[in-house]
């Protein structure tokens, strides 16, 4: 099956800023789409979007990205059968640069995203099935979510420093039942809020972002939510943090400043292990800042064995920085954002890598999302464990964890059929 058109256009995001969508149509009539997410708190060495600049919509306009895909990219694959690793390859030659700023990695993203679902669908398999294939996966499991309760840092105007308060429901048997638990104590603490008399208003990630006094208050009162949902050891639910401390990391002066005070990494880290000692925390993404490896390496030895060390600023998808991370154990975990990179085949190098030296995975939305729900079948099909999708608000969000429960049915399902033809002998 040939492809007979590839069509771009200017779409908007959860908020209202313009991205890219990019449509795929195929001979048979059959078409596939993709959207691309964007950051707010974005790492300094991501791949870089094609923005048009100017006036217009405060310069965040994508047209150019639009024109680079219809104009560019469209002409060396359109009239060829959908073969996405291939077809990303030429184009990362035609855009010819590490940091993808030719084309655009909003450009290449749409066009990769799109072209891994049109080869599915012409191989007549779901997308979570093609990447298990490309791995070489015999099964898949089903990821953990990290439900973000609470915003801070720059996806809420809170003054809270850490980003995202996320609860990791890690004990239950199935995606759906460990949902419903995260579900339930996200309701449980509008309720608390609501009692208080403070709001409940909600962060770019659907993430609660009432006026908390401190990073304290807001850990003991998502504490207070998690166990009047049940005891936490009998819920099994744990908390992850992401500090995203880039963005309050002074270059000038080599230390974090968290409020009044200013911190050396390593007055970070013993923060950390005090807020280890107190709560039930699980992971801690972004700790130190994006160029901090030596201190990431003091981090990783000190906490690495009482919980995840999770790379984002500091591994941007990128397979240069995850072998460093890798080789000079500076990390336990990393972050997989395929906007961070440009094309969804350096993101599946980018996983094999991380399951061949031991490094744990999350797959990650993006704070300005789409209802496009790719990243959930890419956490089933590469088995990667874990994603991080938000809050259970918005449907940008629900998006993923919608995909994610459908395709639990479907496997289930599966299951049960095969066991009935197995035991019908
Ligand atoms: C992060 C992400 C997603 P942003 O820092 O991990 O939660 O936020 O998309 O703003 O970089
Ligand atoms: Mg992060």
């Amino acid at each position: 099956m040939k492809i007979e058109r590839i069509v771009a256009r200017e779409i908007y995001n959860s908020q209202g800023w313009p991205t890219v969508q990019c449509e795929i149509f195929l001979e048979n009539g059959a078409s596939v789409q993709a959207s691309v997410p964007s950051g707010t708190s974005v790492g300094a060495h991501e791949a870089v979007e094609f923005r048009d600049g100017g006036s217009r919509l405060s310069g965040r306009g994508v047209l150019k990205a639009v024109e680079n895909i219809e104009q560019k990219i469209a002409p060396l694959l359109t009239g060829q059968a959908p073969r996405a690793l291939e077809m990303d390859l030429r184009m990362l030659e035609l855009d010819g640069t590490a940091d993808k700023s030719k084309l655009g990695a909003n450009a290449l993203l749409a066009v990769s995203m799109a072209m891994y679902r049109a080869e599915a669908l012409c191989e007549g398999i779901t997308l979570y099935e093609f990447f298990a294939e490309l791995l070489d996966l015999d099964s898949v499991s089903m990821p953990f979510p990290f439900l973000n309760i609470i915003n801070g840092g720059a996806h809420a105007d809170n003054g809270l420093h850490i980003q995202e308060f996320m609860v990791v429901p890690i004990a239950a048997q199935s995606f759906r039942a460990s949902f419903e638990v995260g579900v339930q104590v996200f309701h449980a603490l509008g309720e608390l809020l609501k009692k208080e008399g403070r709001s409940t208003a909600v962060g770019i990630e659907g993430g609660y972002s009432a006026g908390f006094r401190n990073e304290k208050e807001a850990l003991d009162m998502l504490l207070q939510a998690m166990q009047s949902v049940g005891s936490t050891e009998e819920l099994g639910c744990v908390i992850a943090l992401d500090i995203a401390s880039s963005h309050f990391y002074s270059e000038d002066t080599g230390l974090y400043q968290w409020g009044d005070e200013q911190y050396s990494s390593d007055q970070m880290i013993a923060y950390y292990e005090g807020l280890i000692s107190q709560y039930p925390i699980y992971s801690i993404e972004d700790g130190l800042s994006q160029d901090d490896w030596e201190g990431w390496k003091t981090l990783t030895k000190a906490l690495g064995d009482k919980v995840q060390i999770v790379g984002d600023d500091l591994c941007v998808t990128d397979i240069y920085r995850v072998l460093r991370a890798a080789e000079e154990k500076t990390a336990t975990s990393v972050i997989i954002k395929p906007n961070q990179v440009g094309t969804i085949t350096e993101v599946l190098q980018v996983i094999s890598l991380c399951k061949s030296k031991g490094l744990q995975t999350i797959i990650s939305h993006r704070s300005l999302e789409t209802e496009d729900s790719f990243i959930a079948d890419l956490a089933i099909g590469t088995s990667s464990g874990q994603i991080k999708a938000g809050s259970c608000s918005g449907s940008e969000r629900l998006a993923k964890y919608n995909r994610i429960l459908a395709i639990e049915d479907e496997l289930t399902f599966a299951l049960l059929n095969d066991y009935e033809d197995s035991s019908s002998f």
